[in-house]
């Protein structure tokens, strides 16, 4: 029969657009099973148009489970994930749990298809939002033209952060929205914002309302914040270049969901605009949209809910050679989370029905 799903954290940010993309994809699926914390047990959420029951994490859910998804905090898939492996089965894990261990492939199946089935602990992960977000992107280039370094700025959305920055974000619009006092004097915002909302509650160390914040996870030797290390990590990984030059700055801006990433990449060859252009266009899941005389280039705005990586503003970098500069926007709960999820999932289920 068709294979079990279960989906672990199914009332998250990412769980609920998990939900969406399960109900709108060609169904591979048997059960599917709807698992979340003790908290959310007995809550009733829709997928494929059928209201299921969730179900409360333990061990027992799994049984019967052929593949599992993770979209829960770092701890708890550290201690559930072998728990599901152990009980047969094939874990794709969203957290950042495993993706740096060397038996836990790290997959994206625009480019590294094939190393999902090189799991040896059963567990598979997804990469992170940020990295992920341009991955199909490089991985077409690359191919071409060999990545040899590659200088990133992030400009990441507040549900990166999940729903609490997400809701911490509309939480803070609302006291600054209207007020044509604000943002014009230093500390004027921070002091609105902590008077009505305080700040312990929120998941950013600054206002994230008409301002930028250049942080995002916890820090690292040398000043890194963990979510720069990632994408120098993981970046190395997913495309196999164990030498790969990297260096990223990752900044929180006031958008709800799309990250996006302005990239200096450089290559072993040289490569012209025309060619990545042409390679851009071919790669099957990128749109370019990238005619600036008309004022058409990505933003978050229009990409949000969209399954694509949006590339524009390709230019030569005039002063590096082999290099091109591009701005890269993806939905993060979706490509960069959930839909590349599924799209993993569904290569595993493929492989259990044997096709
Ligand atoms: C973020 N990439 O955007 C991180 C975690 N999802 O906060």
């Amino acid at each position: 029969g068709r294979p079990t799903l279960a989906v672990v954290g199914a009332t998250g940010a990412v769980g609920t657009v998990m939900l969406g993309i399960l109900s709108q994809r060609q169904d591979v699926w048997g059960e599917i099973r709807l698992v979340a914390s003790a908290r959310s047990a007995g809550t009733r959420l829709r997928v494929r148009g059928e209201e299921v029951v969730v179900r409360e994490l333990t061990a027992e859910v799994f049984d019967g489970v052929d593949v599992a998804m993770f979209d829960v905090p770092d701890e708890v898939s550290a201690q559930w994930a072998p728990v599901a492996a152990a009980r047969g089965a094939v874990v794709v894990d969203n957290s950042g749990a495993f993706r740096m261990d060397a038996d836990v492939p790290l997959v994206v199946p625009e480019v590294n298809p094939a190393q999902v089935r090189n799991r040896p602990r059963g567990i598979i992960s997804n990469p992170n939002c940020t990295t992920l977000t341009m991955m199909d992107a490089l991985g077409a280039l690359h191919r071409g033209w060999g990545l040899t370094e590659l200088v990133v700025a992030s400009y990441q959305a507040a549900s990166g952060a999940g729903q609490p920055g997400v809701d911490r974000l509309y939480d803070e619009l609302a006291v600054v929205g209207g007020d044509r006092t604000l943002g014009q004097r230093s500390g004027d915002v921070r002091r609105a914002v902590e008077d009505k909302l305080g700040s312990a509650s929120s998941p950013f160390p600054a206002p994230l309302a008409l301002n930028v914040v250049p942080w995002a996870g916890s820090l690292r030797d040398g000043g890194w914040s963990s979510e720069e290390l990632k994408v120098r990590d993981e970046s190395r990984k997913i495309l196999g270049i164990p030498d790969l030059k990297v260096s990223a700055t990752c900044v929180r801006v006031p958008v709800v969901t799309t990250h996006s990433l302005a990239v200096h990449a450089t290559f072993q060859r040289r490569i012209t605009v025309d060619q990545a252009r042409q390679a851009l266009m071919d790669a099957p899941s990128v749109v370019l949209v990238d005619d600036p005389a008309n004022g058409d280039f990505p933003t978050p705005a229009d990409v949000v809910g969209a399954d694509p990586t949006f590339v524009g503003r390709l230019r030569q970098a005039l002063d590096f050679p082999n290099t091109v500069e591009l701005f890269v926007c993806g939905d993060n709960l979706r490509k960069g989370a959930a839909l590349n999820t599924a799209q993993i999932a569904e290569l595993v289920a493929a492989e259990l029905s044997g096709r």
